[in-house]
């Protein structure tokens, strides 16, 4: 049985990982952080007590911050296979944050490739870089563009990316960096533009709000679906050499066109409900990323199949349909487990 560790595993893409590794037959080890109170409800369906059955998805507290602790479960877990998803992935919340994001999302990558490395065993490294990267470079952007940054958020993850090459490169370990252009699904953060945009329409829908704020409705993005890009992600990690790949759709679609397919979806016009608010403009826009997979579809056999305006489709049926029975979009109520145990990152039975 394959041993993988998924750090970020409470976000939108570990937590689609996590369930695609356990029904390939993994066994599922995920980082997640000390918070508060529970922020693991992307996962809860995943949930087996160990209490009661033998189960393969096993959590550890832990932080990207926290070089003694990742050497300690990198060598505790020893997987064949890392996902470093975890990041401070916010590209407008980089500029309130610069610091904290270099060292989430830049140097967090350095301490998890340091600690797979001095681990000692043979295992696979996937980095989530991001299209961010390419910034201000016109598109189409492929493995081959110039990278020029145009946030915290992206110049971190270049440091990442390149740390992720340069340890492939010295070390001679299998790493490599997924350059992923925007994926988007139900499970999205609510900050994020789709998902604020299909939270608004289903509350729009209920009567619940009459208006949504938004920031620049002309950005064109490279909008997939999130299931699809982490098997691609997976794809990286079982290719006979390892090298670094985009992933994408191929097709533009602005934020004003992505507005008007979701809110057209539920039968509302747009413009009596959408609003500007300066704030949630970036001091350094990424005005157009549409990105070129062809080598991902040529080496891997991946592509996308998930179409914008689909993806606007469920994400706003996901919507109301949460709102119907106030709970997670992705969560079916009535087959909920609970979490009972108060100490995740304890392996030992
Ligand atoms: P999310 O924001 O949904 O998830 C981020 C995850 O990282 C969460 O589990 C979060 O934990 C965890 N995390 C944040 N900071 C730390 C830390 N210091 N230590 C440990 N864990 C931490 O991101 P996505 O799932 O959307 O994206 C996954 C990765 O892919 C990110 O690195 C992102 O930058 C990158 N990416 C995403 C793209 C996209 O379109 N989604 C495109 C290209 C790259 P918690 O739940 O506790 O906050
Ligand atoms: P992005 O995603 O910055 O591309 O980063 P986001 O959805 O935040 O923004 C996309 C575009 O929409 C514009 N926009 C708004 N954005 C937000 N969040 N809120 C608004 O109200 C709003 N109005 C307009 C933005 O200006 C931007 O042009 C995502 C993250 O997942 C990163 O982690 C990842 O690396 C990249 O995608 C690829």
């Amino acid at each position: 049985m394959p041993t993988a560790l998924i750090t970020g595993i409470t976000g939108q893409d570990g937590s689609y990982m996590a369930e695609f590794l356990l029904g390939k037959g993994y066994e599922v080890h995920g980082l997640i952080r000390r918070t508060s109170s529970f922020n693991r409800a992307r996962i809860e369906h995943l949930y087996v007590d160990p209490h009661e059955s033998r189960t393969r998805l096993h959590l550890h507290y832990g932080d990207l911050g926290d070089s003694a602790r990742l050497i300690t479960l990198l060598s505790d877990i020893s997987p064949d296979e890392v996902y470093n998803f975890a990041a401070q992935s916010h590209v407008r919340v980089s500029f309130d944050e610069p610091e904290h994001t270099g060292d989430a999302t830049g140097m967090g990558v350095t301490r998890m490739l340091e600690a797979t490395r001095l681990s000692g065993k043979e295992c696979r490294f996937y980095q989530a870089s991001s299209s961010e990267m390419f910034g201000a470079t016109p598109p189409p952007q492929n493995e081959q563009t110039p990278f020029y940054p145009r946030s915290p958020y992206g110049a971190a993850k270049l440091y990442g990316y390149w740390m992720t090459r340069n340890h492939r490169e010295a070390y001679g370990m299998y790493a490599v960096n997924g350059i992923l252009f925007n994926h988007e699904s139900p499970r999205r953060g609510e900050t994020f533009v789709t998902r604020k945009i299909t939270r608004a329409v289903a509350g729009i829908k209920a009567g619940r709000q009459e208006h949504v704020y938004l920031g620049n409705l002309d950005a064109i993005r490279d909008w997939g679906y999130a299931p699809e890009y982490v098997e691609g992600a997976w794809m990286m990690l079982q290719a006979d050499e390892p090298s670094d790949y985009v992933l994408a759709t191929g097709t533009p679609c602005t934020v004003r066109e992505f507005v008007v397919a979701a809110f057209a979806h539920a039968d509302l016009d747009w413009e009596e409900h959408v609003r500007f608010d300066e704030r949630y403009l970036r001091p350094t826009e990424v005005d157009s990323l549409i990105g070129d997979a062809s080598e991902a579809e040529r080496i891997l056999g991946w592509k996308s199949s998930v179409a914008v305006d689909e993806l606007a489709r469920i994400m706003v049926d996901a919507d109301i349909a949460a709102l119907g029975h106030d709970s997670s979009p992705w969560i079916d109520t009535v087959t909920l487990p609970s979490w009972s145990d108060d100490i995740p990152g304890d392996r030992r039975p």
